[in-house]
């Protein structure tokens, strides 16, 4: 019996699983998109076969629930008989989501698939390796006791693994369900834990390895970056090295644009456009979700906050003139007001802030027309005319906000 192999640990594949928050562009975008899950799937299977894996793990959450089609359970029968022509053993548990699907359990899979009980914790030996797997399935959604308590000692002499679908000691965002700690894991004397159910990548321990692989497609705005599965290479019965593989179609990815010393939109717009052409890059020929976050401090912080909806199209008419491959999902506009704006802003806010920072010694008016000045741009974003915001000074200051409202038009009608 051999005691060199490699495999292949993933989870939480939840296959066509829908994508959130993106619209259609083309059909052939569509398409993609929809597809994305079981395109990664696909990746990863390939990949499995390609690395001579020995054997793949399924640390549970398969399917996303119930099958809105029952195609869905074909299309893995499929891919699992791929495995099997390749001499590929699978082993999987079921998780929350599976746990939720009536149809998973009828599934009529190849030999080389063992589902792990549900009853009570299961050990396979896997064919011509000395390797033994340990596991349970959820019978249920919520499994609130600690599963891997129950896990039998390690088989001696044998290269040993747990399966376990956990949120661990509690991650963000993700049910608390068969709660356990690094620690007890790292002490139960098994060579790797093949964890599932938090959908970022972590390793909790490199000896014993203990590691969730992520999910295998992001599906939303939280699940960003590179995501795929866990190849692990074992030497002579010891893990000699483990790499993550990215799998994923569509990437989800965050960005931060600072445009602190940006005087006007269309420095804006091409900053915007660097960032989404370097995304794009950074993402090896996939499509791209990007949100994107302006930040810095800039004379444009109203301009652009007063007209945020006509910025968003702005910028996914620059998304689409990159590639047919990006969306915006979201443009977030966090930037906020220079503190000095004197002689910077060429706009009527940034002409009304200027005066309000020379009275800055007249606390009380300074008071006032800041009030009255957040009332008018409110009301008067970026178009509005000289007299109204006139008006509105008179009415709400004293006659000394009359003679700033004055100075503010002389200066108005000085500059550009
Ligand atoms: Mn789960």
């Amino acid at each position: 019996m051999s005691n060199d192999f490699s495999f292949l640990h993933a989870a939480d594949l939840h296959i066509d699983s829908p994508l959130l928050g993106l619209a259609r562009k083309s059909a052939e975008q569509a398409k993609r998109v929809a597809d994305a899950s079981r395109t990664a799937f696909d990746n990863l299977i390939s990949l499995a076969i390609e690395e001579k894996c020995r054997f793949v793990l399924f640390a549970g959450d398969l399917f996303d629930g119930d099958w809105k089609d029952y195609r869905t359970g074909l299309v893995f029968a499929a891919q699992m008989r791929r495995l099997q022509e390749a001499g590929i053993e699978v082993y999987a548990i079921l998780g929350n989501h599976d746990a939720e699907n009536r149809f998973v359990s009828r599934l009529d899979l190849a030999e080389n698939v063992h589902i792990l009980g549900s009853k009570s914790p299961q050990s396979l030996d896997v064919p011509d390796l000395r390797v033994t797997i340990h596991g349970m399935s959820y019978a249920q959604r919520d499994v609130s006791e600690n599963l891997a308590a129950a896990y039998p000692a390690p088989a001696s002499g044998r290269f040993n693994i747990g399966l376990l679908h956990t949120a661990c000691e509690g991650r963000a965002g993700h049910m608390p369900y068969a709660p356990c700690t690094a620690e007890q894991l790292a002490s139960h004397g098994y060579n790797y834990w093949a964890l599932g159910h938090v959908h970022t990548r972590e390793v909790l321990c490199e000896d014993p390895l203990i590691i969730f692989p992520g999910n295998l497609q992001g599906r939303n705005p939280r699940e960003t970056g590179p995501k795929g599965a866990t190849l692990v290479h074992v030497v002579d019965g010891r893990i000699d090295r483990h790499e993550h593989r990215t799998l994923d179609v569509v990437r989800w990815e965050r960005r931060e644009v600072n445009i602190s010393g940006l005087d006007n939109r269309f420095a804006v717009l091409t900053l915007i456009r660097g960032a989404l052409e370097q995304l794009l890059q950074g993402c090896d020929g996939r499509s791209v979700v990007a949100r994107l976050r302006l930040t810095g401090e800039s004379v444009l912080h109203s301009e652009l906050t007063a007209n945020r909806m006509s910025l968003k199209e702005e910028v996914e008419t620059v998304a689409a003139s990159v590639s047919d491959d990006i969306w915006v999902e979201k443009l977030e506009v966090s930037t906020t007001k220079p503190v000095h704006t004197a002689g910077l802003d060429p706009s009527i806010a940034g002409r009304l802030e200027a005066v309000i920072s020379e009275i800055g010694d007249d606390a009380l008016i300074a008071k006032e027309l800041e009030r009255t000045f957040a009332e008018v741009r409110i009301k008067f974003p970026a178009a509005a005319r000289l007299d109204s915001l006139e008006a509105s000074l008179k009415e709400s200051a004293g006659a000394k906000a009359r003679e700033l409202a004055k100075a503010i038009l002389a200066r108005s009608s000085n500059q550009p």
